[in-house]
Formats: structure tokens, C-alpha cells, sequence
């Protein structure tokens, strides 16, 4: 008798996109991408200069993998978008970094950030090194869209992934960051890097991001990472069973009418929500989903002001018919309620 023939186990993340794919035939999108000639994703937006730069990953097909610790994900450089108006022309500035001008990284640049000050443009971006830990380093230009010069080494106390830059008002800037699953989070719950780190059990509190303020040259930490701690509307801090509310990735802050919003993705429930407090620091209350989730497994945006409006940069895997992690960089406009609460996004018609 011949054995039945059994089909492998499609693990998670390939479920996940076989899903994708089928989606991807029914959905109408409502925003188009920003540029199509190349797989773009995790766009940090900011204005410097009168313009709009978008900082995102540069999407690549590989060989690798695809799993819940994201090894799909194996970019290898970065380019800058830029606009001088919404819904004009987008400019790609070409390769501003690549991994081979980093010395102490091996694979895998992730979500970057951006940020000005005195004259020279800090660029943020996480990416494994040698041992296979993610770090976080920063490179330096005196032009937003770079070419950037790499540090040597990562950002000491730096770890993990999804560096964002906030300035505060009084010129303060400070760099939030982290990530679970493939961004390793739950393997620094100690002071030290631990393989075998688990998320807490689904009663406990959910893990945190971190924020620390940036040292006045803006290539280190002036002080060791904090908790950012996002509580629900008693003040008790999320759990890490809170699936659909919990921080997981993809840290942002911005302040509108002198409130602080903190917004990040849930992950695995693949919204980009948001809490708000009154200091840099947090605590944040969770207020609600500033983006429903997108086609493909990761939602990661960003949000910025440009002359009086405000805009969400975000991400989908339309360009690629779904593959999740070949995505595009879009943008929509939001709306700050007149109670503080933002309303929420659909990308889909
Ligand atoms: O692009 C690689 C990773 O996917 C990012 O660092 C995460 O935020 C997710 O978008």
C-alpha cells in the first residue's frame, strides 16, 4: 500500500500570506503607492527644509526562509524618497547606506528613522550584527537624502529594532525603540542579551517599548532606556495576553495641542494603535487604532505635519499581490478630533 501523500505544514507567516495573495484580488486600495520602481516599507516621515522625506526599509526578494522571525525581511541598503508636495512628483535619491558600509552589522536593515540638528542629518537603523543580535547604529550627512557614513560601532545600550527619533519643543530628542518575535525584545528582559528569552505569560504586564533621551551630538544615549508603559483607561498597564491593544513594534511619537501620542503596531493583530500622556516619557493611555490592518502580516507608519495638515505614512504588500514581505509606502491624511482622539484609517475602499 502506498503511503497518502501529506503536504507539508505551511508554518504561520506562509499561512499568512497564501491569505494575502487571495485578499489581495478583492481589495480596492484607496491610496497608491509612492513609488513602485522599487519594494519600499516602515516609512518615517519628516519635513526638513520646506520638503517631505520619507525614510523607509528598501524590500528585497531573498532566498531566506519565510517565518515568524521575519528572516524574509533580508534588506540590504536604504534609499530616501522625497516630495516637495503632496501628490507631486517622488523623488529616490538612490542607495544612501548599504550594509557593506557598516562595519559592525551582517544582515538584515531594518525600519529606520531620521533626524536634524546643527547642520548634520542622523540617521537611525537596526540591523543584526556579527553574533546575530540586533542593534541599533547611526549614520551621519550634512544632506537629509544623504549618502550617510556609518558609525563604527552600534549605539551603546541601543538593542533591538525600529529606532524613531522625536524632537520635543525644547529641542530635546529622544530615540524610542524596540520589537517582539524577529526584533528580540523578550530576549532583553535582563541587562543582558538572553537567547532564550520568552514574552511574559499572557496575565502578566505586556513588554515594553524604550525610550531614551539622545546625548547632545546626538550619537549616544545621555541615559539608560525606559519603560514605555501604555495603560488602559484604569491606569493598570496592558497585558501581554492584550493581543490587540499590546505594543509590539514600530514605535512613533508625535504631539499635537501639547499632547504626546505614542503609536506603534499590535503585531500579530496587525493595527496600528495609539495612546496618549503628557510627557516624552509616558505613561500613555491606550486611546484606540489609528490603522485598521493593511494587506500583508507587518503595519508600521509614521506621522508628521506638512504646511497645516497631518499625514500617516504607511505600508502595504499591494505592489507584490500580497508577498508580505515585499511592500509599498503609501500616505493618507488624518484627523486629530477635536477630543484628542484620532480617527481611525481604512486603506481599503
Ligand atoms: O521591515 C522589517 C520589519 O518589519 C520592521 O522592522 C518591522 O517594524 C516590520 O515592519
Amino acid at each position: 500500500m502506498t503511503k497518502p501523500h501529506l503536504k507539508p505544514e505551511l508554518n504561520h507567516a506562509q499561512l499568512v500570506q497564501r491569505e494575502a495573495v487571495s485578499k489581495a484580488q478583492l481589495l480596492q486600495e484607496k491610496h497608491s503607492p509612492l513609488v513602485s520602481h522599487i519594494f519600499t516599507a516602515d516609512p518615517s516621515a519628516h519635513v526638513f527644509n520646506g520638503k517631505i522625506y520619507v525614510y523607509p526599509s528598501h524590500d528585497i526578494q531573498s532566498d531566506n526562509e519565510i517565518n515568524d522571525n521575519g528572516d524574509q525581511y533580508a534588506m540590504r541598503d536604504y534609499h530616501v524618497l522625497s516630495m516637495e508636495k503632496i501628490g507631486g512628483v517622488v523623488t529616490d535619491h538612490g542607495v544612501a547606506l548599504s550594509l557593506e558600509n557598516v562595519e559592525w552589522a551582517s544582515e538584515q536593515l531594518w525600519a529606520p528613522d531620521a533626524a536634524y540638528k546643527k547642520g548634520t542629518y542622523f540617521f537611525y537603523f537596526p540591523a543584526r550584527d556579527k553574533e546575530g543580535v540586533f542593534r541599533i547604529g547611526v549614520a551621519t550627512s550634512d544632506k537629509p537624502a544623504g549618502p550617510f557614513k556609518a558609525r563604527p560601532r552600534p549605539i551603546e545600550g541601543a538593542f533591538s529594532i525600529d529606532p524613531a527619533a522625536f524632537e520635543d519643543d525644547d529641542g530635546k530628542h529622544y530615540l524610542y525603540f524596540g520589537g517582539l518575535w524577529g526584533g528580540q525584545l523578550e530576549k532583553w528582559r535582563k541587562p543582558y542579551f538572553d537567547k532564550n528569552g520568552k514574552e511574559p505569560a499572557k496575565s502578566e504586564p505586556a513588554l515594553n517599548a524604550k525610550v531614551a533621551l539622545l546625548s547632545d551630538d546626538m550619537i549616544e544615549f545621555a541615559e539608560v532606556p525606559k519603560d514605555v508603559v501604555v495603560v488602559d483607561e484604569y491606569g493598570e498597564p496592558l497585558k501581554a495576553g492584550d493581543n490587540h491593544r499590546r505594543f509590539f513594534e514600530a514605535s512613533w511619537v508625535h504631539k499635537h495641542n501639547g499632547i504626546y501620542y505614542f503609536s506603534y503596531s499590535t503585531g500579530d493583530t496587525h493595527k496600528i494603535a495609539y495612546a496618549t500622556g503628557t510627557s516624552p516619557y509616558g505613561p500613555f493611555t491606550y486611546k484606540g487604532v489609528i490603522l485598521n490592518p493593511v494587506l500583508g502580516w507587518t503595519n508600521h507608519h509614521s506621522i508628521t505635519q506638512f504646511q497645516d495638515k497631518w499625514y500617516l505614512f504607511y505600508h502595504d504588500s499591494s505592489l507584490s499581490g500580497g508577498q508580505s514581505h515585499l511592500r509599498c509606502v503609501k500616505m493618507a491624511e488624518i484627523k486629530h478630533l477635536k477630543d484628542g482622539n484620532i480617527k481611525t484609517v481604512t486603506a481599503y475602499r
